[in-house]
């Protein structure tokens, strides 16, 4: 139903993004956008580039007056860091970096230079999902629907988060500072832990989660492999660059208990079926049972390291050690940000396939006809049948 497209490089004039099946109607501004752009730029542990970039999407297509058209909309995002690299002599790149795209792109596509392969790799590109993925919470917002993440585990720095969580409130805390930790004490020790891996010439991963707050009943379905919401969500936030885990609620914790201690028991309050747990992350069958949805992904450390790293000059053929230019520290911060994208995107589609319909006007009457678990809009016949 919705699907969008990126393309640029990272060090060339700018990244575009089109997605197309929004529905006529929506309202939104360039403004909403670059709100969500400046909250991935403040990640901390980034390099240097991010101080050089300012990042603010134009809308360029499918808007008039302030609301979508129905037709593709197009936005485009400048590198200010292409004016340093335009027409200037570029040394060849002939080193791969181990847990980089330069040797696997060289590879796949015969690159006779690294760079090819390190230029589209870059996560600069996960601006544009950002941009993207605004326009879909947006979407998602007409629906009381949020998509929100913050950082749980920065290099070895754990948050602490309470079991029954309130995660609006998580979601505010997270927001206060730069590592995107609603813990505020793991939050100074994961600027500590990223400043020590500065020192330390090093480069950190993480995990960070993603929930998504106030989705229906309903989404994906448990038919088909490829209709399983848990299936299209986790590939989503995987393909983030440097994504090489995600689970949906703490799915490896569960693999660990018995299933009595798993499953979310259901329970009749005031007509309405009920959980007390959400161990299942929002997911059932592959469908949305109404309960948050909880994505968690883990982020592997930076491949590009001040320490270098054993590997082989391609031109030589002789052993060597990588080369550094610069590079983040850290970006599981940033990655939360995009991850939020790419559940908003994922969960929007979903919404758009369940009810279907061009415009806002037309989805809002058939969200509002939605079964939502209640006991009365499920009747059984309660009789005996036969295959
Ligand atoms: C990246 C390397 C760094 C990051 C970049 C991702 O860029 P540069 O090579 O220009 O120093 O800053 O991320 C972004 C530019 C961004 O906007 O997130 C990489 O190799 O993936």
């Amino acid at each position: 139903m919705l699907r969008f497209l990126t393309a640029g490089e990272s060090h060339g004039p700018g990244l575009t993004a089109i997605i197309e099946g929004l529905p006529a109607g929506l309202s939104l501004t360039e403004e909403e956008i670059n709100i969500q752009l400046r909250r991935r730029q403040r990640g901390y542990g980034s390099g240097e580039r991010m101080r050089i970039e300012r990042d603010r999407a134009s809308l360029t297509g499918g808007m008039l007056n302030g609301r979508t058209t129905g037709a593709p909309v197009a936005l485009q995002i400048e590198n200010r860091d292409w004016a340093n690299w335009r027409g200037r002599n570029i040394p060849p790149m002939t080193i791969p970096r181990p847990g980089h795209a330069d040797l696997t792109g060289a590879i796949k596509y015969g690159y006779r230079d690294l760079r090819l392969a390190l230029e589209r790799a870059s996560a600069r590109e996960t601006a544009a999902r950002v941009a993207a993925g605004a326009l879909c919470q947006r979407l998602l917002a007409e629906f009381g629907i949020t998509a929100a993440g913050y950082v749980v585990q920065i290099g070895a720095v754990q948050a602490e988060l309470d079991g029954d969580p309130d995660y609006v409130d998580r979601f505010t805390r997270a927001e206060s500072n730069n590592v995107h930790c609603p813990d505020p004490v793991a939050a100074e020790a994961m600027y500590a832990c990223i400043r020590e891996a500065v020192a330390d010439k090093e480069t950190l991963g993480g995990i960070f989660e993603v929930v998504a707050l106030g989705v229906p009943p309903g989404l994906g379905s448990h038919v088909h492999w490829d209709r399983r919401l848990d299936a299209r969500l986790m590939a989503a936030v995987g393909s983030i660059p440097a994504i090489k885990g995600v689970e949906i609620g703490p799915a490896f914790e569960n693999a660990t208990r018995p299933g009595t201690k798993v499953h979310d028991e259901i329970f009749l309050q005031d007509g309405q079926l009920t959980r007390h747990t959400n161990r299942a992350g929002g997911l059932e069958g592959g469908i949305t049972n109404g309960q948050p949805i909880v994505v968690r992904a883990a982020m592997k450390p930076i491949p590009t390291t001040l320490t270098p790293l054993r590997t082989v000059d391609l031109a030589t053929g002789e052993a060597s050690t990588t080369c550094y230019e610069r590079s983040d520290t850290c970006a599981v911060p940033r990655a939360a940000v995009v991850g939020e994208a790419m559940v908003a995107f994922v969960l929007a589609d979903a919404l758009l396939e369940k009810l279907g319909g061009d415009s806002l006007a037309e989805m809002r009457p058939r969200f509002a006809a939605l079964r939502r678990g209640a006991l009365r809009e499920l009747e059984m016949d309660n009789a005996e049948w036969r295959f």
